[in-house]
């Protein structure tokens, strides 16, 4: 049988559907490509729990400013996927590299696009952190699994201000270390891995010692599963 992981996607914006067509990395557990795959079928929950089904590659940028704090994003309504909801600062997937440097690239453009926000100007110390593994649904059709790059950068006390993309974003806010956690808890609509990242790994560690560029303290090349 023939299956074909279709689906209607009239009611969307059509920017959004446009980016459906790009070929990801597909992985195996071990963070080792294993293929392409497109963008639609990839978030599509019958490939994603299905027995087969394998993670694509991602990347989560979290951006600090010289007052310690974390920009988050809230999704724009046009989103396919976990539209207005609250997450970090920056989300999308490598589509030309598939070495870390290169994802770190990949990375800053699509921040740029996003936010508005050049961090090959205003960044620095740029560190990927750690991976993660997790798999979601956001509603009966769409969801995902993904193998997440998580990457840090703080920006230079020159920064002033950006203006962000609002086909993806329609808000943004700076939160404190000490507020992350409550934020989680309390908000109705977070991304299901900016949750992971904040209640089940170190995150807040990992930006204690990233703010006082403790290097020794990263893992680097871990996959949390
Ligand atoms: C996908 O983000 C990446 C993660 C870490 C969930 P996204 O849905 O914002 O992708 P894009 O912006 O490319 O649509
Ligand atoms: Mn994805």
């Amino acid at each position: 049988m023939i299956r074909r992981f279709s689906i209607n996607l009239g009611n969307y914006s059509k920017i959004q559907v446009q980016t459906l067509k790009d070929e990801l990395f597909l992985v195996n557990l071990n963070d080792q490509v294993v293929g392409k795959l497109n963008k639609q079928k990839a978030h599509l929950n019958e490939w994603i729990y299905s027995k087969d089904a394998l993670p694509h590659r991602a990347f989560s940028v979290f951006i600090f400013n010289t007052k310690d704090q974390l920009l988050l994003q809230q999704r724009s309504a046009t989103k396919i996927t976990f539209p207005l909801f609250w997450t970090n600062s920056c989300c999308s997937h490598p589509i030309k590299h598939d070495k870390s440097e290169g994802i770190v690239l990949e990375s800053y453009h699509r921040t740029h696009f996003e936010l508005g926000l050049d961090l090959t100007q205003y960044g620095h110390s740029q560190k990927l952190v750690q991976k993660v593994l997790y798999r979601a649904k956001y509603d009966e059709n769409w969801g995902e699994y993904e193998l997440d790059y998580l990457i840090f950068v703080k920006l230079h006390d020159n920064f002033t201000s950006f203006k962000h993309n609002n086909d993806e974003v329609v808000d943004v806010q700076w939160i404190d270390k000490k507020n992350v956690h409550d934020f989680v808890k309390n908000t109705d609509k977070v991304t299901p891995w900016f949750k992971r990242i904040v209640q089940q790994t170190e995150f807040e560690k990992w930006w204690e010692s990233y703010m006082k560029d403790d290097k020794k303290s990263f893992a680097g090349n871990t996959i949390i599963q």
